[in-house]
């Protein structure tokens, strides 16, 4: 493999240990999802970046720790099934990776994109379901807002204090057509706990929502939400300026967790095109990269999106390691959030 690697990619392993391999066959161009890369090498340790390049059947990893890379490099001749087919990886040390020479930054750490995890089929029905002309409000809570519609189940989303009214339960609960979809994020282990509340974004070309924390006193670590009808690019921004551009394609599933869900913010900038990676439709993949590096772009017209978030209310106060984006966490009781989750009605 390391032979191969050098004559056509030009990567030369190195026999001693460092922070860094190279993953012969994990790569997009032989059909292993980010996801399921992300889950093996996270097994053994901190992974501080995970470099996929669109179409190659390899992908380069960094570990925080030397120690770490060792236990990743034992993971050699690991199987993981992919589809219908069993892929081997094959694990070599590099000196080092450089991501921006590789076109890829990576994702908000706790940021997993998930593509292809409804069906056309269960899109159309997902998308069915969703009756803007019903007003029970026992079963929904549904608004036009500046730049996009809403509706909420299980509990109503608050856009005058950005919470929920934790005693106010709307009866109705989720709708049932959502269950397959979130037994299937519990089987797949994105989460370990039901959802509660759902809230329910439609929006035309042209729209958004506001970059914005979801209040971390109203919902728990995680954020599930399936694109439906659509793709759109949603900005995240690291409250030291960093950005990152992440392609959400139609049936993915974003699953925000931790400092992804916590610290960074999420937004939709209202336009009516993006700017997205020219990527060989045959493998979607390739626009899960950040967009900033990548030097073959195009123009994607926006078209109408649904988007459907789930998430668990909260029942205690907050205690994650952000306390500076955290409004349970705040010295005194501050009379609606602070300026950290900014407002989502815009
Ligand atoms: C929200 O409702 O707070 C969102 O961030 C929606 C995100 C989305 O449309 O995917």
């Amino acid at each position: 493999a390391s032979h191969i690697l050098l004559k056509h990619e030009g990567i030369s392993t190195v026999s001693q240990p460092t922070k860094s391999l190279v993953v012969a066959n994990g790569g997009l161009g032989n059909g292993v999802s980010r996801e399921q890369l992300q889950d093996v090498l996270g097994e053994v340790g901190e992974v501080e970046t995970l470099v996929m390049p669109p179409h190659k059947p390899y992908a380069l990893v960094t570990y925080r720790s030397e120690v770490s890379a060792q236990r990743g490099h034992a993971l050699n001749g690991r199987q993981l099934q992919c589809g219908d087919q069993i892929v081997t990886l094959y694990l070599s040390y590099v000196n080092t990776v450089d991501s921006e020479l590789w076109g890829c930054v990576d994702f908000p750490p706790g940021l997993v994109l998930v593509e292809e995890f409804v069906s056309p089929e269960e899109e159309a029905l997902l998308l069915d379901a969703i009756d803007w002309t019903s007003h029970d409000e026992n079963v929904t809570v549904q608004k036009v807002l500046k730049h996009r519609r809403v509706k909420h189940f299980g509990y109503e989303f608050r856009y005058d204090n950005n919470n929920v009214d934790k005693d106010k339960p709307l009866p109705g609960g989720l709708p049932q057509v959502c269950v397959p979809v979130l037994e299937r994020c519990v089987r797949d282990r994105h989460t370990e706990v039901m959802p509660d509340q759902l809230t329910v974004n439609q929006y035309q070309s042209g729209q958004g929502i506001p970059p914005h924390v979801d209040t971390h006193s109203a919902f728990e670590d995680l954020i599930l939400s399936l694109s439906l009808g659509a793709k759109t690019v949603m900005d995240f921004r690291h409250p030291e300026g960093r950005s990152v551009a992440v392609v959400l394609p139609e049936r993915s599933l974003l699953v925000m967790k931790g400092e992804s869900r916590y610290l960074w913010t999420h937004g939709i900038t209202p336009r009516k095109f993006d700017v997205v990676p020219a990527c060989d439709p045959k493998s979607p993949a390739a626009v899960t990269s950040d967009l900033s590096n990548h030097s073959n772009l195009t123009l994607s017209r926006r078209g109408t999106r649904t988007s459907l978030t789930f998430r668990k209310v909260r029942r205690t106060p907050c205690d994650c390691g952000y306390p500076s984006a955290c409004d349970s966490q705040q010295p005194t009781a501050p009379p609606s959030p602070p300026s950290l989750p900014r407002s989502q009605t815009d």
